[in-house]
């Protein structure tokens, strides 16, 4: 595991109870994603998936901004090709596919990419002066990390549209309005409540959290009946795992549950 290490811009800050605090932190640049950011989070998010001491991750920008966005003055001039062969889909493909659940504390903006790494997690816990946006009409683009497919499935069509076509920031509160964010807290408390909601998953069955989040995802991409199917086979298959029966059997001899994550 990548623990604090000059000069990397991603590390993890801590490791208690099965949670993984892992730190953006380039604020000279607002934390903005230049190639050696995505890669160091990439690599990290792979590491972290294999770690069986972590069980939840919680991803960071500090207290002042989330991520600002891709690095603009890394792609100003690049041309098509250029782009294409950056193979930038590869540093995005180890935290899309996280099987761990993923919570983003988001302070400040999350703009550009910045709001599309925040959607690539499955909870975000924001600042109250926390503002996200997807700015990138104004700069005569688009969001090419998802931006436009993850977002209208978040708020729908008619805020997205908004968003996206106007480049707006969206605040804390109206982000939570609209369901781009899980809940807003002041400004300092926002590592704090991430950190708890994630000790609080920590020692729920690992196995089952993987199938949940699997069973969402991919199920949202299916029609109806297939992602029923989908939820009931990934149903049938906890029966296979000791957590489950660890769960009824507590529940039967009124006890507390000792879940250990194994099948
Ligand atoms: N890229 C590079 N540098 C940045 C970025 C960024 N996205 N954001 C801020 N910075 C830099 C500034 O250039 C400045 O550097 P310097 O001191 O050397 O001039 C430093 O960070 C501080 O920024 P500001 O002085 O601008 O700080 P303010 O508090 O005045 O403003 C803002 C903060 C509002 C965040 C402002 O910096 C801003 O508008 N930033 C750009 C936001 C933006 O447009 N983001 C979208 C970028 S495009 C994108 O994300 C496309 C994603 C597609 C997927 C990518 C795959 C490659």
């Amino acid at each position: 595991m990548t623990n604090k290490q000059p000069p990397s811009e991603v590390y993890v800050d801590s490791l208690d109870q099965g949670v993984a605090v892992v730190r953006i932190d380039r604020p000279e640049a607002k934390n903005a994603l230049n190639a050696a950011v995505r890669r160091q989070l990439a690599e990290l998010f792979l590491s972290l998936t294999q770690d069986d001491a972590v069980n939840v991750i919680v991803l960071t920008g500090g207290e002042k901004v989330f991520v600002a966005g891709a690095d603009v003055k890394e792609f100003a001039s690049a041309s098509p090709t250029e782009m294409y062969l950056r193979r930038n889909e590869r540093f995005w493909e180890p935290i899309a596919h996280c099987p761990k659940p993923v919570i983003a504390a988001v302070n400040g903006f999350a703009l550009g990419g910045g709001c599309e790494l925040a959607m690539h997690c499955d909870i975000i816990i924001a600042g109250e002066s926390a503002r996200f946006g997807q700015p990138e009409v104004k700069l005569g683009l688009m969001p090419g990390a998802g931006g436009t497919q993850r977002l209208v499935r978040a708020v729908g069509k008619f805020q997205a549209m908004r968003i996206l076509m106007t480049g707006c920031m969206v605040p804390a509160p109206e982000a939570l309005a609209i369901g781009l964010v899980s809940e807003v807290v002041a400004d300092h408390q926002t590592l704090q409540r991430a950190k708890a909601l994630a000790e609080e998953i920590s020692a729920l069955p690992t196995l089952a959290l993987e199938h949940i989040k699997d069973t969402v995802l991919s199920g949202a991409d299916l029609p109806l009946e297939s992602a029923l199917v989908l939820e009931r086979k990934a149903f049938q298959l906890l029966f296979d795992t000791a957590d489950q029966k660890e769960g009824a059997a507590a529940f039967i001899e009124k006890r507390k549950a000792c879940y250990r994550g194994e099948s």
